[in-house]
C-alpha cells in the first residue's frame, strides 16, 4: 500500500518499499523567534527562503505550521501555504490543530497535500476526517486520544485501529492514512523509544498502515542531540517507519536516512544516495 502526495507538478510516494520521506519541519514558530517575527510581519521572503533551503537540503515535502499566540491561523495558514506552494515544487503538509485553519488552507493548496493532523479524539475524528474525504487528501493521524498519549504499544495500536475503522466508514481509502507513532523525550521516559518502534512495526504489519513520526523531540534536554536523533532515524527505518517530520538542513539527519534506506533495500542501485551527493556538488559549484 502506498500513499500519494502531490505538489503542483510533483509526486511523492510514501510506502514501506520506497525511500523514507523527509517532511521538512522548519516552517513552525515553535522555539524560533525569527520565524515567529517573520510570520507576524508577513515577511514572506524569509519564510520562502526557509522552504527553498529545506528542499535543497533534501526535504521531499514541506510542513507548514503557523501556530503561535497572536496569530489567527485560519487567516495566515492559507496565505503562507499558497506562497510556499508557488515557490517550491514539492508537496505541502498542512499542519494545524485547528480544523478551521486546515480547511482554509485546503481550499487554496494546489496538488494533493498531506493533512496534519487528526488524533483519535472524538472531536477531531468528527471534524478532520470529513475534510480528508471532501478534499480527497491523505491524512496523518496521531496515536493518542482523550486519555492523552498512551504509555504502552497496545493502546496506541488500538487507537490507530479505531481511526482506520472510522476513516474507512467515511469512504477514505486506507492508503490515505498515515499513523504518527509519537515519541517523547527519551531523557524523561526510558521506554518511549521502544514503544514507538514497536508501535511502528505493528501499525505496519497488523494494520497495513504507514507509520510516520516527528522526531526532534526524542533528544530534548540531552547533550549531543544530533547523535540521538540520527540513531533514532536509523532504528525507526528498520522498524518500518516510512516518513519523518525532521530538519533536513541538519545534514547528518538526511545522510543517516539515506544510508539506512540503502542498507534496508529501499534504494535501488543507491540511486537516491548517489543523487544526494551529485546535488550537493552541483550546489557547491553554484556557490551555495
Ligand atoms: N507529529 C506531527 N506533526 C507535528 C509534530 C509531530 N508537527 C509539529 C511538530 N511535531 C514537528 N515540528 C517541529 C518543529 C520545530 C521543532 C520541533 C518539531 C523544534 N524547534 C526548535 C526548538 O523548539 O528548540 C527550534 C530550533 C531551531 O531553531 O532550529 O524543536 O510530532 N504529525
Amino acid at each position: 500500500m502506498k500513499t500519494i502526495v502531490e505538489g503542483k507538478h510533483s509526486k511523492v510516494v510514501i510506502s514501506s518499499e520506497t525511500p523514507t520521506v523527509i517532511i521538512g519541519e522548519r516552517i513552525n514558530p515553535t522555539g524560533k523567534k525569527k520565524l515567529t517575527a517573520a510570520l507576524k510581519e508577513k515577511d514572506f521572503d524569509f519564510i520562502i527562503q526557509e522552504a527553498v533551503r529545506q528542499v535543497e537540503a533534501g526535504a521531499h515535502i514541506i510542513d507548514v505550521n503557523v501556530g503561535a499566540s497572536g496569530i489567527v491561523e485560519e487567516e495566515l495558514l492559507p496565505e503562507v501555504v499558497k506562497r510556499i506552494a508557488d515557490a517550491v515544487d514539492v508537496p505541502i503538509c498542512i499542519d494545524s490543530s485547528k480544523p478551521v485553519a486546515l480547511e482554509a488552507a485546503l481550499k487554496v493548496c494546489p496538488g494533493r497535500p498531506l493533512l496534519n493532523s487528526t488524533t483519535g479524539e472524538e472531536k477531531n475524528l468528527e471534524t478532520v476526517l470529513p475534510l480528508a474525504k471532501q478534499y480527497n487528501v491523505p491524512v496523518i493521524a496521531l496515536a493518542n486520544d482523550e486519555r492523552g498519549i498512551p504509555k504502552d504499544t497496545e493502546t496506541r495500536v488500538a487507537i490507530a485501529r479505531k481511526i482506520l475503522d472510522r476513516a474507512v466508514h467515511l469512504g477514505i481509502a486506507p492508503e490515505d492514512i498515515l499513523i504518527d507513532v509519537l515519541v517523547l523525550p527519551i531523557g524523561a521516559d526510558t521506554e518511549t523509544g521502544k514503544v514507538t518502534f514497536d508501535t511502528a512495526r505493528r501499525v505496519s504489519e497488523e494494520l497495513g498502515l504507514r507509520p510516520e513520526v516527528g522526531a526532534s523531540n526524542v533528544s530534548h534536554g540531552l547533550p549531543d542531540r544530533k547523535l540521538i536523533n540520527t540513531a533514532f532515524f536509523a532504528l525507526g527505518a528498520a522498524c518500518g517507519m516510512t516518513a519523518y517530520i525532521a530538519d533536513p538542513t541538519v545534514v547528518e539527519i538526511t545522510q543517516t536516512i539515506l544510508a539506512a534506506d540503502l542498507l534496508l533495500g529501499k534504494d535501488e542501485w543507491a540511486a537516491e544516495y548517489i543523487s544526494f551527493y551529485r546535488k550537493k556538488e552541483a550546489l557547491k559549484g553554484s556557490g551555495k
